[in-house]
């Protein structure tokens, strides 16, 4: 892609630049704002205010033309890994109910969320956070945001220890030191919830070629802060859990044969937010940069950031997260930047297993002879409703055991360091309470995320965590139909093309773009190592069958034996399901494929690239059992429906002639 803008150094910077320089190292003007008796904080304010972890928001149900609008906070915690140690969970819980809309919501980056806090309730909320072991420092604004992990606590696997550790380091590394959130929420009492190690701090006031301020209260970020939100994450070979190819950057754990830690593999460059209709925003995988040991591990990870803090685009917010430094500069550049920040070379990447999406539900042995379980949560929304009460589980389990727990980056939750007599007594809670056991769960529903949309998110242009479960129950309803009634693959929604809960890496991904109107997008790998591409601008929530049966019909006849729908959609092409669906009959199974001339074939079967030619032949339409019957006989004879159709037909003349 060729970078068409102006370059930074001779535009403006954009506004919020100027906002975070005034701001005084975060403190103004939320602190004299927090001070007035009013019901939300000015624009500046607002910018400010999310460093420190809180969104203002208002619930867009309550609009009322002409009246004020019905403003509240959303908080979100800082978790590194998605760790929550118990009293914290039990805090969060207490405060949903105290100040918030009695649900908490686990987020798409192991994050908690609370949403409904009044501006009068704000600081004792915050407060009550952080002296339960928690945070909200960094969870939102222009810096490094919660540091990802996979959560599967396996203690006899130190490639997993270590991912925990590094998140937590790296995250400590990139905190902001600015006492402003002290000051503001703890009146000054600044309190440590564990010691950080002695190799973080030395690195973080290391000036490795640049990489750090010697004035003011931030070394690594300074007064402006990042140009923008920069995401990170830890793992281990083999495990995408985390979505490893949507985050800014990614290290990967590398260990020798005995385990012990080597160093690190490097990802950088990903990023998932758009806008629609314009073509210079794209969603973007991150590209291999190489790999390091593992001393050198923070100062690379400082000169990354120094790289995308010195040359992010600081003048236009949607050019400015590193996914497009590293479009307009390509990887070479980009290395070698950080290479002079990181004053060595960086090596080449060490070779890798194939990644893999876990999700870790159910129960399972953690290696030290505790037990694991992981629970689904219905689009990550704790709460209590009819017969299913998860949030009264939970808050009971977490009580009874003192049981701290790891979110998951697919909205779920896992509780650890479970003694095996526990086991029993939390199995029937959660089956007392309604939860489903991993097995009982729709697949669609277990690996489908949904962002919150309406009516908390000021961006939503639509439903989402509202809406998608109605839309699985359908897409469920129309695979039974179409004769795929056990089928499942990855389903993601959002409300607007930012793409909170990744649909750009889903099989079948739903993107608000407007009121009840979605842009389709196919193709994605099921193990998100792949971006999808988008098949559809604005299908109606109404067209949902229409739209999706016959490209379920043609992933039926001519999906490759165990090919997985993302991987059939990006095989055919989305012109060719664009062709089968322009020439699909509903109601009836067409034997249209007559004149297919080529597609990509393996396995000896060819998924038909409908020509020209196929357009313009007639068409025949047979009853429902009758396709059916020819295509098993097809099957048997190893040929195309449409080749047997004919000859079928033509032995019937042929048959019909003779007998005059
Ligand atoms: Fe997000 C903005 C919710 C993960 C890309 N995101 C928002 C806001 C704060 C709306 C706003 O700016 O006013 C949403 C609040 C909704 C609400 O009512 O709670 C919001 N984002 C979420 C969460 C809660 C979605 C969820 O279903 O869990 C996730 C919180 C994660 C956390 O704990 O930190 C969340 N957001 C993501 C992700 C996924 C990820 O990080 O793995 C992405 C795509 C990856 C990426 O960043 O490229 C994402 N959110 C955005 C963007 C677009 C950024 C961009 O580069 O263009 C925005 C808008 C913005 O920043 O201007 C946004
Ligand atoms: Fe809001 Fe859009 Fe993110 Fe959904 S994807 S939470 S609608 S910003």
């Amino acid at each position: 892609m060729v970078n068409t803008q102006t370059p930074p150094a001779v535009r403006k910077p954009s506004k919020v630049e100027g906002i975070k320089e005034r701001s005084n190292y975060l403190r103004e003007p939320v602190a004299s704002e927090l001070l007035l008796d009013t019901t939300h904080f000015s624009e500046d304010a607002v910018q400010i205010l999310k460093f420190h972890g809180s969104y203002q928001q208002d619930n867009r149900d309550n609009r009322v033309k002409g009246q004020e609008k019905d403003y509240q906070f959303m908080l979100r915690t800082r978790s590194p890994g998605g760790f929550i140690p118990p009293e914290l969970y039990l805090t969060l819980d207490r405060l949903s109910d105290e100040y918030g809309n009695h649900t908490i919501r686990a987020t798409t980056r192991q994050g908690f969320q609370l949403h409904g806090i009044l501006k009068k309730n704000l600081k004792a909320a915050i407060a009550a956070i952080v002296h339960s072991m928690g945070s909200t420092l960094g969870a939102c604004g222009d810096l490094n945001r919660n540091v990802m992990a996979p959560p599967a606590p396996y203690k006899n696997r130190p490639e997993y220890q270590y991912a925990w550790e590094y998140a937590n380091n790296v995250a400590d590394l990139l905190t902001p030191q600015t006492g402003a959130y002290y000051e503001i929420w703890l009146d000054g009492e600044k309190v440590i919830s564990a010691e950080e190690n002695p190799e973080v701090v030395a690195a973080r006031q290391r000036n490795g070629n640049g990489t750090i301020f010697h004035e003011g209260e931030e070394p690594i970020y300074g007064a402006h802060y990042m140009p923008r939100k920069f995401k990170c994450c830890v793992t281990v070979p083999g495990d995408n859990s985390v979505d490893l190819f949507s985050q800014d950057v990614c290290l990967v754990v590398m260990t020798d044969e005995q385990g012990e830690l080597q160093g690190f593999n490097i990802f950088a460059g990903g990023g998932l937010g758009r806008t629609h209709n314009k073509e210079d925003t794209f969603p973007r995988l991150a590209d291999p940069i190489g790999y390091v040991d593992k001393a050198d591990v923070y100062d690379v990870m400082k000169a990354i950031v120094a790289t995308q803090r010195d040359y992010g685009d600081r003048t236009d917010r949607r050019h400015a997260r590193m996914k497009y430094l590293l479009e307009d500069w390509g990887v070479e550049r980009f290395r070698n930047q950080v290479e002079s920040y990181f004053g060595r070379k960086i090596q080449p990447l060490k070779p890798m297993p194939e990644f893999q999406y876990l999700d870790f539900l159910g129960w399972h042995e953690q290696g030290d002879g505790k037990l694991f379980v992981g629970i689904s949560i219905e689009n990550g929304r704790i709460k209590d409703e009819g017969n299913f009460q998860l949030k009264t589980a939970l808050k009971e389990i977490v009580q009874k055991y003192n049981l701290p727990m790891r979110l998951t980056p697919s909205q779920n939750v896992i509780l650890y360091e479970i003694d095996p007599t526990q086991k029993d007594d939390i199995q029937r809670i959660l089956t007392r309470c309604g939860i489903q056991r991993e097995d009982e769960i729709d697949p669609l529903e277990r690996y489908a995320m949904a962002c919150p949309a309406l009516p908390t998110c000021g961006l939503a242009t639509t439903e989402s965590e509202r809406a998608i479960p109605g839309v699985l129950e359908r897409i469920r309803a129309l695979l039974t139909k179409v004769g795929l009634p056990k089928d499942h693959f990855i389903i993601r929604m959002t409300g607007c093309p930012n793409g909170c809960a990744r649909p750009y890496l889903a099989e079948l991904g739903f993107v608000g773009n407007g009121p009840n109107l979605y842009q389709v997008w196919l193709g994605a790998a099921p193990n998100q190592t792949r971006l999808a591409r988008v098949y559809l601008e604005k299908m109606p929530i109404d067209d949902l069958e229409t739209t999706l049966e016959p490209i379920f019909v043609y992933y039926r006849q001519w999906r490759q034996h165990g090919e997985s729908f993302g991987d059939f959609c990006d095989r055919v092409g989305l012109d060719a399901i664009r062709q089968y669906v322009a020439s699909y009959e509903p109601g009836s199974l067409s034997v249209v494929e007559t004149g297919v001339e080529k597609g990509a074939a393996t396995n000896g079967r060819v998924a038909p690239t409908p020509t020209k030619a196929t357009r313009v032949r007639r068409r025949v339409t047979v009853q429902e059992a009758t396709y059916a019957r020819l295509q098993e006989v097809a099957v048997r004879a190893g040929k195309p429906i449409s080749q047997l159709a004919n000859e079928a037909i033509e032995a019937y003349l042929e048959k019909v002639k003779e007998e005059g």
